[in-house]
C-alpha cells in the first residue's frame, strides 16, 4: 500500500466560513464583514454572520467529525475574535473558544491543525494599512503569541497563513476579496512582503514558545501545470512553467515559496517586476526563510502545459472540448495531484502535506433524506489516485486535507457552492452526511484500499 501507515487523512475549514462572525458575539470585525457589506460584493448578498453556527455547534460538529472517523482536522483562529482591534486587548471569551473546541477535539480522537490566517484581518488594523503597513507582520507575531500560549500544550501542528496569493491578489489587486481593494503592483507587492515577514515572525514564534515539539508549515495556493504527454520535453516545459510568473500577477508559486524556502525572491521574477519589486530591509530575507516541516499546498487544479514544437518554450493547452467542471467551472484535472506533489518536492525537498482539494457542487437533500454526490467520490477517487501514483514514484507526502469538512460561506459566492462532505441546511442548521462523507470513512478506515482505481 502505498499510502505511509502514519498518512494524515483529514478535513479543512476556516474560521470565518463556518463559525458565525464574532462581532456578533463580542468579538471584533474583520474585512470580511466589512466587504460583505459591499452592494454586490457576495453573489448571493450573504455574509458570514451566522455561517454554520459553528461557533454554538462546534460540539456537535466534533462528535459528528468522530462518527465520520475523521482523525485530522485542520481548522483556523479569527484573529479579530481573539483581538477584537487586532492588537492589544485579548477577548478572553474568543480565546476561550479555541481552548474549548481543542479540548473536544481531542476527546473525540481528532487530532487539531491550526491555521493562523484564514483572510480575517482584524478590521481595525485595516484602518491602519493593513498589510501595506510594515508592522502588520509584528502584529501577526503578537497575535501568534497570544494563540501559540494558549494552544501549543495540545496543539501540535500549525500552518501561519493561508493562501497569501488570494488575500494579497483577489483581496487588493482584483477586489474580488476582502478587503476589495485595487493597488498598483508595487502596493501589491510589498504587501506580500509584509505577510511573509508575518509569516517569518510568526514561525518564530511558533519555534520559541511552544509547549512540545510541533510541525510548522504554511499552507498557499500550489497551483501546478501539467505535461500534456510523458515525454521529456513535455515534463520540463511543465516543471518550468510551474515554476515561472505569468506577467504582473502574484499568481506564481516561487514568487512565495522562493524565499520562504531559499530566502531570495526568484530571479526571473525579480527580472520581469522591476522596480515593482520590495526592497527587503536588512534581516527581512532571513526572517521570512524559517525552516519549516513541511511544504503546505491547497491544490484544485492545473493547467496542460507542451513544449513548442518550434521554439521549446512551454505553451498551455487549452481544456479539451466539454472537459468536467466543478460549479465554479474549475477544470477537473485529477494529475494535478500527481506533478504538483512531484515538482514541489523536487525543487524544495521537504514533505508535502496537501492542505486542501475538494471540488463545489450544488448538493440537495433528496427525497430518501440523503445526499448523494456521486461526482464528489469520483473526482476524490481520482485525485487520491493520483497522490498515490506520486507516493509510489517517491515522493514524500504526510497528509491530505479534504476541503470540507461541510458546506460554507464560500466568499464571494456566498452559500452557492457547496464544498462539504457534510451538507447544511441554512435555514435549520441541520447536519446530513453526504454519500461522500461515508465513503470517506472508509478510505480513511483502509488508509486508501477502499478507493476505487
Ligand atoms: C481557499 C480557501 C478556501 C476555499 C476553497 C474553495 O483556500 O481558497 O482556503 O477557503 O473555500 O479553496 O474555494
Amino acid at each position: 500500500m502505498p499510502f505511509p501507515t502514519n498518512f494524515q487523512w483529514g478535513v479543512a475549514t476556516a474560521s470565518y466560513q463556518i463559525e458565525g462572525a464574532p462581532y456578533m458575539v463580542g468579538g471584533g470585525r474583520s474585512v470580511w464583514d466589512m466587504f460583505c457589506e459591499r452592494p454586490g460584493a457576495i453573489n448571493d448578498a450573504s455574509n458570514g454572520d451566522v455561517a454554520c453556527d459553528h461557533f454554538n455547534r462546534y460540539k456537535e460538529d466534533s462528535a459528528l467529525m468522530k462518527e465520520l472517523g475523521i482523525p485530522n482536522y485542520r481548522l483556523s483562529i479569527s484573529w479579530p475574535r481573539v483581538m477584537p482591534e487586532g492588537v492589544g486587548a485579548v477577548d478572553q471569551k474568543g480565546l476561550a473558544f479555541y481552548d474549548k473546541l481543542v479540548d473536544e477535539l481531542l476527546e473525540n480522537g481528532i487530532q487539531p491543525h491550526v491555521t493562523l490566517f484564514h483572510w480575517d484581518l482584524p478590521y481595525e488594523l485595516y484602518l491602519k494599512g493593513g498589510w501595506l503597513n510594515r508592522d502588520s507582520a509584528d502584529w501577526f507575531a503578537d497575535y501568534s503569541q497570544i494563540v501559540v500560549d494558549k494552544l501549543s500544550d495540545r496543539v501540535a501542528s500549525w500552518m501561519t497563513l493561508n493562501e497569501p496569493q488570494c488575500f494579497i491578489g483577489l483581496g487588493m489587486q482584483s477586489a474580488l476579496h476582502a478587503p476589495g481593494d485595487r493597488l498598483n503592483f508595487k502596493e501589491v507587492l510589498l504587501a506580500g512582503h509584509h505577510a511573509m515577514l508575518a509569516h517569518g515572525k510568526a514561525v518564530q514564534v511558533i519555534r520559541a514558545r511552544s509547549a512540545k515539539p510541533s510541525r510548522v508549515g504554511w499552507a498557499p495556493v500550489g497551483a501546478p501545470s501539467i505535461p500534456e504527454s510523458n515525454s521529456q520535453a513535455d515534463i520540463d516545459a511543465a516543471r518550468e512553467a510551474t515554476f515561472s510568473t505569468p506577467g504582473k500577477t502574484v499568481w506564481s508559486n516561487t514568487w512565495w515559496h522562493d524565499p520562504v524556502f531559499f530566502g531570495k525572491y526568484p530571479d526571473l521574477e525579480v527580472e520581469m517586476f522591476g522596480s515593482d519589486c520590495p526592497v527587503p530591509k536588512a534581516g527581512d530575507m532571513e526572517t521570512i526563510c524559517q525552516p519549516l516541516d513541511f511544504y503546505g499546498a491547497n491544490i484544485y487544479n492545473g493547467q496542460t502545459v507542451r513544449s513548442n514544437a518550434a521554439s521549446g518554450e512551454p505553451e498551455s493547452v487549452p481544456h479539451h472540448l466539454g472537459i468536467g467542471r466543478t460549479v465554479y467551472h474549475w477544470p477537473v484535472t485529477p494529475d494535478a495531484l500527481y506533478w504538483g506533489p512531484k515538482f514541489f518536492y523536487e525543487r524544495y525537498g521537504k514533505p508535502i502535506v496537501i492542505t486542501e482539494n475538494g471540488l463545489g457542487l450544488s448538493d440537495w437533500v433528496a427525497l430518501d433524506g440523503k445526499v448523494h454526490d456521486p461526482q464528489r467520490i469520483d473526482f476524490l477517487s481520482r485525485y487520491l489516485g493520483s497522490l498515490e501514483r506520486a507516493i509510489d514514484d517517491g515522493v514524500e507526502i504526510d497528509g491530505y486535507f479534504q476541503w470540507s469538512l461541510m458546506d460554507n460561506f464560500e466568499w464571494y459566492e456566498g452559500y452557492r457552492f457547496r464544498f462539504g462532505l457534510v451538507h447544511v441546511n441554512y435555514q435549520t442548521q441541520e447536519r446530513t452526511p453526504k454519500d461522500s462523507a461515508y465513503w470517506y470513512r472508509d478510505v480513511i478506515k483502509s488508509n486508501g484500499a477502499s478507493i476505487n482505481r
